[in-house]
């Protein structure tokens, strides 16, 4: 029992590596989380050690020692004076190390995007500096050494939005926006999930951050702003106009254009599916649109058991082709 709760334990710590670690630090901002996290941790280490050795002593040491222990001085330096300077300096510093990191990267111009709780996806909205603005979903692309200015808001309950790798995380409360500041250093992919539960598919609520350089950013951004390249899969095309996906879905430069679900123009160049759950590949589309209600429970997009194989073929077809 005792061994098996150790293993468990090294395996879970096992797991705080790499794209959804805290301990990652790769911007500014987080490498102080970081840095704050090793002092709490060695910190409280040290205390343990010296309370565990406090108590061998007044289980078995020397009368003296014992009896200093018990002394009203003891008790009120040890026990009150302590826990209180120790506990308030490190509240002092932690509350210093958040609004540096904030103010570190805090910017005139900085790069702008919106982010939109929803039950259980990401909308995603780029502000362009001519306030038009681009919609995408469930990933966040964002150009290296440039700050960044992520506006946080629900559009129904309390979510939080984490990306352990680049940043805390800050809650999206309804009726408030808040904001988010930071920094990417270098060009890669980390992940980031729902920090906040927020009913039924909760746990299946995560997205992707893509760090690009700033030329490769721009030109993505171009893409992406502009529509839907025609399609070749006109068969796919017609089959999703003529199901009813367009009452959810917008495909920019189709007549598709429903607010409800994410959109769908450039679906196609996404990291995943259905908000990190399933790759991007036609077999994720085929997965996604046969049976998203058992991979993805609760998920507010109605089941389509509609289609036969050819049509299910040709609209993931069609929908992995828009990128
Ligand atoms: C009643 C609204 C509604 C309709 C109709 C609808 N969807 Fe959805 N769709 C959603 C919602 C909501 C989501 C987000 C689900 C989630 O991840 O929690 C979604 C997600 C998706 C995704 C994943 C998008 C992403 O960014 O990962 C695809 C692909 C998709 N829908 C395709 C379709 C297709 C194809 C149809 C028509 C056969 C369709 N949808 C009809 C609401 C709808
Ligand atoms: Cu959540």
């Amino acid at each position: 029992m005792k061994y098996a709760f150790c293993v468990t334990a090294l395996l879970i710590i096992a797991g705080c590596d790499g794209g959804q670690s805290a301990f990652t630090g790769l911007g500014p901002v987080s490498s102080r989380i970081v840095l704050l996290t090793w002092i709490m941790f060695i910190g409280a280490a040290l205390i343990t050690l010296l309370i565990c050795a406090l108590m061998l002593i007044a289980i078995a040491g020397p009368a003296g020692w014992r009896h200093n222990l018990t002394r009203e001085k003891t008790i009120v330096w040890g026990g009150i004076v302590f826990p209180v300077v120790t506990l308030t300096a490190l509240l002092v510093y932690g509350f210093l190390v958040l609004k540096a990191g904030g103010e570190l990267v805090r910017a005139e111009n900085p790069v702008r995007i919106s982010v939109v709780g929803e039950q259980w996806w990401w909308r995603v909205i780029y502000r362009h500096d001519d306030g038009r603005t681009t919609e995408s979903a469930n990933e966040l692309r964002i150009p290296t050494g440039r700050p960044v200015e992520v506006e946080l808001s629900t559009a129904d309950v309390v979510h939080s939005f984490w990306i352990p790798a680049y940043a805390g995380k800050v809650d999206m409360i309804p009726g408030r926006i808040n904001t988010l500041h930071f920094v990417a250093d270098k060009p890669g992919v980390v992940s980031g999930q729902c920090a906040e539960y927020c009913g039924g598919a909760h746990a299946l609520m995560s997205f992707y951050t893509m760090a690009m350089t700033p030329s490769d950013y721009d030109a993505w951004l171009a893409k992406e702003q502009a529509n839907a390249i025609p399609t070749f899969e006109k068969e796919g095309e017609r089959v999703f106009l003529s199901s009813g996906c367009g009452g959810c879905h917008t495909i920019r430069g189709t007549r598709a254009s429903g607010k409800i679900g994410p959109d769908l123009t450039h679906v196609g160049s996404r990291q995943s599916l259905g908000a990190g759950i399933l790759p991007n590949t036609k077999e994720g589309f085929v997965k996604w649109i046969s049976r998203h209600k058992t991979i993805k429970p609760e998920n507010l997009m109605p089941p389509f058991d509609i289609f036969s194989e050819s049509e299910l073929q040709s609209l993931s077809v069609y929908l992995n082709s828009l990128e």
